[in-house]
């Protein structure tokens, strides 16, 4: 993923300087010039988005991509930053990170917060601009095969983000070698349930609310009439 890319950057803890006297000072003069004295990882940074804010429109607004993107996939990367900072999770890839803070319940915020900023990524890829359509290839055979009709997985799909009570997501996964639909609560993945991900539909209020009120089930029918990225889901196939 591209998220789980680490970055070197120049920290913001550089400008302030430990002069030989112990004098604690920041200069923005000396910001622009100094380099950090140590190598520090930048850890997680907000991947850019794979289309522009309004690309999605009319289905998504702007406005949504604007908070949701902007605002909410931004918040889980800054608080999982403050979260593993100085800890040997900093340097961990987020994979990683979701998966060993999984197994702790004293780490539910980390935890929340990685597989937070995992999904978003995720959900972003699997829509595109002109999405929607049919499945090819492979995929179409094994969603025919698996789910006995494109048309009865669509009804599956529909029905894991219907019923999806409160905060969540909708996925096709591959588990073992059989195409599933699923739902999760909050945060929680394909990914601690040894499951693959091919596909995922935000079902949380803030993916929908600003366009579609109320109407969950509108927003479903558009993401997969309108937005959703085979392609994405082919790929992930593999
Ligand atoms: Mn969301």
């Amino acid at each position: 993923m591209e998220t789980s890319r680490r970055q070197f950057c120049k920290s913001v803890a550089a400008i302030s300087v430990l002069t030989a006297a112990g004098t604690k000072f920041a200069s923005a003069a000396l910001a622009q010039t100094s380099t950090p004295t140590k190598e520090e990882t930048m850890t997680f940074t907000l991947p850019e988005l794979p289309y522009a804010q309004n690309a999605l429109e009319p289905h998504i607004s702007a406005n949504t991509l604007s908070f949701h993107y902007g605002k909410h996939h931004q918040a889980y990367v800054t608080n999982l930053n403050n979260l593993v900072k100085d800890t040997p999770w900093a340097s961990a890839s987020l994979e990683d990170v979701i998966k060993e803070s999984a197994k702790d319940a004293s780490k539910a915020g980390v935890f929340n917060n990685a597989a937070q900023v995992w999904n978003h990524t995720f959900y972003w890829n699997s829509m595109k601009p002109n999405g929607g359509g049919a499945p090819k290839g492979e995929l179409a055979k094994k969603i025919d095969k698996d789910f006995g009709s494109f048309d009865a997985f669509k009804e599956a799909f529909k029905q894991a983000g219907t019923t999806q009570f409160g905060s969540g997501w909708a996925w096709l996964v591959l588990d073992g070698d059989t195409l599933k639909v699923t739902k999760t609560g909050n945060a929680d993945l394909p990914m601690v349930h040894g499951q693959k991900a091919l596909l995922t539909m935000d079902v949380w209020e803030h993916a929908y609310y600003l366009d579609f009120q109320n109407k969950r089930p509108d927003y479903i029918s558009t993401f997969l009439d309108k937005l959703v990225n085979w392609d994405f889901a082919e790929k992930n196939l593999g």
